[in-house]
C-alpha cells in the first residue's frame, strides 16, 4: 500500500520579504570550515596545547572564539510569551476598504502582503509545554509598502485587568510562585486566584480562561483577536472605532482538559509541530480578518464602555465586516534568527489605522519598545532581517551596539542646509503619519471610569451563551484550578465572586472545593451570543489526523479502501502497529508501521481505527490496542472499528453510540466514519 502522507513540500510563490531575507541566509552545506574572521580551520577536535597532555594555551584563538561563542548564544526570554511558535505566509485583501481607512494595504482588492505570524503561550518560559491551559498569543508582523503593521492579540476577545499599570502584578500573580517556582505554566495555584478575587474586573476574562477556549487543540483551529478598540481612519481624516477578528478557516476546535494534559507529556512540542508540519506538507494555515466597526458619533451607544478591554462588542449587535484573508505558507529558515528575534508592538501602525485611549492599550505603547531594547540588546533590532520593513527607512538616528548600516555623509541632524534639510517630513498627502485629532478635554487624574465598573455582565453572557458540554468543561476547570489552590480563604473568595457569574455553578465549585456554599447573587443578564460557543463551528475532515492500529493478518481491500477514503478527504494516517517496519495483510498486502505503540499515543491522534491482527507479543499488542481505545473513548473521539476489530472494542470500557462506527455489514462505512471524524467530538458520552 502507497504508505506516502501524499504531500509533498509545496513551492510558494516569493514576496517582497522573502526577497529581502534571501541575502541573509547562508548554507554551510559542503563548505568549508572557518573562524568567524574568516580564517580556515585546520583542527576542530583538539585544543592547542603544550605538550600532548599539557595544559590548554590561550593562544588558540579558534578554541576561544567558539568556546566564548557559545558562552553568549543566549539572550533574555520574553517576560510573558516566551513559548512561541511563528510561520511566513501571505495576507491577500478580498475587497478594499478605502471608505474606512486610507492604510495603503488594505486598498487594492487582490492585493497581498507578506506577513510573520507567532503564536505564543502567555505564563510558561521556553522551554515548557504546549498544551498548558492558557491564553494564546496571535502576533502577525505585516511588511506593508508604507511600513511594519504589528496586530499583536491574543486568542481570547478581552484581557484580564483594565489598565495597563496592574499588568506587571497579573504577571506576577499568574507565573510561578517566587519562593519556590512552581507551578510552571499553569494558573492553578495561590497567588493567582488571590489575584482574580482581589481585582474582579478579571471576571470576564477568567471565564473564556476556563472555557475549552485556554486549550486551543492547535494554533490553525483558533480564533484571534486584536482585544482593544483601535481607529481606523479614512483620508477624508473620518474615523471608526473597530476590533479586529482573526477567524480559523478550519473552525475552532479544543483539546480535552486531560488530554491536554497527557500531551504535555506524551509531546511537550505538540501544537508547534502541528504548525510545522502543516506547513511541511502544503495544509496552509488560513485565517480570514475582519473587523467589528462603530462609528465616532455612535461611541456611547452601548451598555459598555468601547473603551474597555474586559469587554466584547457582540458579534450579533456589531457584526465583524470579513475583508481579506491570511495563510501562513512558509516555515521559519531558523528559530533564533525569526521567531525568537522578532519584535512586535501594537504602536506599530501605519497610516490609516490609529490608537485609542483605552489605558490598557496606552500602557502597552510604552512597554513593546522599552521591553526590545533589554531582549534584544540596544535600539538597533529594527535591523535584523525579521524585522526589517521592506520598505527603506531614513532619519537622523544614529550608533548603537551592533549597528549593521553605514550611513555616510556628515549630516545627522534636522533641521539642516547641509543636506538640503533632508530626510525631510512628508504631508499627510504624501504619506506622512498624521495622529488622529481627537479632541482631548479633562483633569488630571487617578481613577476609573464608572462606564467601567460592570465586571459581571458581559461574564454572565459568556456563560449563558455556552451549551452545555461547555458550562460542564467551565465548571470542571474551575474545580481543577481553585482545587489546587492550598488557601481555604482564596477558594472561599472565589466561589464568593463567580457566584455573580452563576450560582449554580459556584455552588457546585464550592461543593468539590470544600469551602461554604456562596450567599451572593448572579447577575441577572439573560442575553446570550451565539458566536461565543464553539458549538456552531466549522467542522471538516481536513488535516485531522487517524491512527490505524493495526497487525498482520489484516483484510488488506478492507483497509486499502477506507485508508484511501482519509487521503481523499485530507486526513492524515499514521500506521500504528507492534514495531515499525513492514506488516502484511491475508491477502499479502504489505503496510509500513511508522509509528508503535512505544513511540505514539491514543491522545495524539484525532481518531483511531481498530483494525487489529496478529503480533509477536499478542497479549501485549491486544491490551496496547484496548487501551487506545479507552483513552479515545474518554476524550469524547470518533472510533472506526473494522470488521477483524470487534473484539478488542467488546474487550473496551468503550460503549456503542455516538461517534463509534462499525465497518461489519455497514457498506457506508467508510464516509459514515469521515463524519464523524470532521464532528471530531461527542460530548453525549457516559464517561467516568
Ligand atoms: Fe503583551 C508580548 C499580546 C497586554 C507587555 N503581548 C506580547 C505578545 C503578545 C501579546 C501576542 C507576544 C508577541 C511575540 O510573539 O513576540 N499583550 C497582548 C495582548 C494584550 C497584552 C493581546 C492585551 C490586550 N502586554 C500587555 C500589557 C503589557 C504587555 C498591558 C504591559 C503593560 N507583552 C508585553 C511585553 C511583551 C508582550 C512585556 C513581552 C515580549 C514582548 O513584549 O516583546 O512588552
Amino acid at each position: 500500500m502507497d504508505n506516502s502522507t501524499g504531500n509533498e513540500k509545496h513551492i510558494v510563490e516569493e514576496n517582497s520579504k522573502d526577497q529581502q531575507l534571501a541575502q541573509f541566509r547562508v548554507n554551510n552545506y559542503g563548505t568549508k570550515m572557518t573562524t568567524n574572521q574568516s580564517v580556515k580551520v585546520s583542527e576542530d577536535e583538539q585544543s592547542l596545547k603544550a605538550g600532548i597532555r599539557g595544559p590548554t594555551l590561550l593562544e588558540d584563538f579558534h578554541f576561544r572564539e567558539k568556546i566564548t561563542h557559545f558562552d553568549h548564544e543566549r539572550i533574555p526570554e520574553r517576560v510573558v510569551h516566551a513559548r512561541g511558535y511563528a510561520a511566513h505566509g501571505e495576507f491577500e485583501l478580498y475587497e478594499s476598504m478605502k471608505e474606512f481607512t486610507k492604510a495603503g494595504f488594505l486598498q487594492q482588492a487582490g492585493s497581498k502582503t507578506p506577513v510573520f505570524t507567532r503564536f505564543s503561550n502567555v505564563v510558561g518560559s521556553r522551554g515548557s509545554v504546549d498544551t498548558a491551559r492558557d491564553v494564546r498569543g496571535f502576533a502577525v508582523k505585516f511588511y506593508t509598502e508604507e511600513g511594519n503593521y504589528d496586530l499583536v492579540g491574543n486568542n481570547i476577545p478581552v484581557f484580564f485587568i483594565q489598565d495597563a499599570i496592574k499588568f506587571p502584578d497579573l504577571i506576577h500573580a499568574i507565573q510561578p510562585e517566587p519562593h519556590n517556582e512552581m507551578p510552571q505554566a499553569a494558573s492553578a495555584h495561590d497567588t493567582f486566584w488571590d489575584f482574580v478575587a482581589n481585582n474582579q474586573e478579571s471576571a470576564h476574562m477568567v471565564m473564556w480562561q476556563m472555557s475549552d477556549r485556554a486549550i486551543p487543540k492547535n494554533f490553525r483551529m483558533m480564533e484571534g483577536f486584536g482585544v482593544h478598540t483601535f481607529r481606523f481612519v479614512n483620508a477624508e481624516g473620518k474615523a471608526h472605532f473597530v476590533k479586529f477578528h482573526w477567524k480559523p478557516a478550519l473552525g475552532i476546535h479544543s483539546l480535552v482538559w486531560d488530554e491536554a494534559q497527557k500531551i504535555a507529556g506524551k509531546d511537550s512540542d505538540y501544537q508547534r509541530r502541528d504548525l510545522w508540519e502543516s506547513i511541511e506538507h502544503g495544509n496552509f494555515a488560513e485565517f480570514e480578518l475582519g473587523v467589528q466597526m462603530i462609528e465616532e458619533k455612535d461611541e456611547f451607544m452601548f451598555d459598555f464602555d468601547i473603551l474597555d478591554a474586559t469587554k466584547i462588542w457582540p458579534e450579533e449587535v456589531v457584526p465583524v465586516k470579513i475583508f481579506g484573508k491570511m495563510t501562513l505558507n512558509r516555515n521559519v529558515d531558523n528559530v533564533f534568527a525569526e521567531t525568537e528575534q522578532v519584535a512586535f508592538h501594537p504602536g506599530n501602525v501605519v497610516s490609516g489605522i490609529d490608537f485609542t485611549n483605552d489605558p490598557l492599550l496606552q500602557g502597552r505603547l510604552f512597554s513593546y519598545l522599552d521591553t526590545q531594547l533589554i531582549r534584544l540588546g540596544g535600539p538597533n533590532f529594527t535591523e535584523i532581517p525579521i524585522n526589517r520593513a521592506v520598505c527603506p527607512f531614513h532619519n537622523n538616528q544614529r550608533n548603537g551596539f551592533s549597528r549593521q548600516r553605514i550611513d555616510v555623509g556628515q549630516v545627522s541632524y534636522h533641521k539642516n542646509s547641509l543636506a538640503n534639510n533632508t530626510p525631510s517630513t512628508s504631508t499627510a498627502a504624501e504619506g506622512g503619519f498624521v495622529h488622529y485629532a481627537e479632541k482631548v478635554e479633562g483633569r488630571i487624574i487617578q481613577a476609573r471610569s464608572d462606564s467601567f465598573k460592570d465586571h459581571f455582565s458581559q461574564a454572565r453572557l459568556f456563560w449563558n451563551s455556552m451549551t452545555l458540554p461547555e458550562k460542564q468543561h467551565i465548571t470542571e476547570a474551575f474545580i481543577f484550578e481553585v482545587g489546587k489552590v492550598q488557601s481555604k480563604s482564596v477558594r472561599q473568595q472565589v466561589v464568593d465572586m463567580f457566584v455573580h457569574v452563576d450560582k449554580a455553578m459556584a455552588t457546585t465549585i464550592a461543593d468539590a472545593v470544600g469551602v461554604d456554599r456562596p450567599t451572593g447573587e448572579q447577575s441577572t443578564v439573560t442575553a446570550s451570543s451565539p458566536a461565543l460557543s464553539q458549538a456552531n463551528t466549522i467542522r471538516v475532515p481536513q488535516t485531522l489526523k487517524v491512527g490505524v492500529l493495526i497487525g498482520n493478518g489484516f483484510n488488506g481491500a478492507e483497509v486499502k479502501a477506507t485508508v484511501k477514503t482519509f487521503r481523499d478527504n485530507g486526513i492524515t494516517v499514521d500506521i500504528v502497529g507492534e514495531r515499525l517496519g513492514w506488516i502484511q495483510g491475508s491477502d499479502g498486502l504489505r503496510v509500513m508501521v511508522n509509528e508503535s505503540f512505544v513511540t505514539t499515543d491514543s491522545v495524539l491522534f484525532d481518531s483511531i481505527y481498530v483494525v487489529g491482527g496478529t503480533a509477536v507479543n499478542q497479549a501485549k499488542f491486544d491490551s496496547d490496542i484496548v487501551s487506545f481505545i479507552n483513552q479515545a473513548f474518554m476524550h469524547y473521539k470518533p472510533i472506526g472499528i473494522a470488521t477483524t476489530g470487534e473484539s478488542f472494542f467488546k474487550a473496551s470500557n468503550a460503549t456503542a453510540g455516538p461517534g463509534i462506527v462499525f465497518a461489519e455489514g455497514n457498506p457506508s462505512f467508510d464516509q459514515i466514519f469521515v463524519k464523524a471524524i470532521a464532528q471530531q467530538r461527542f460530548w453525549n458520552r457516559e464517561i467516568y
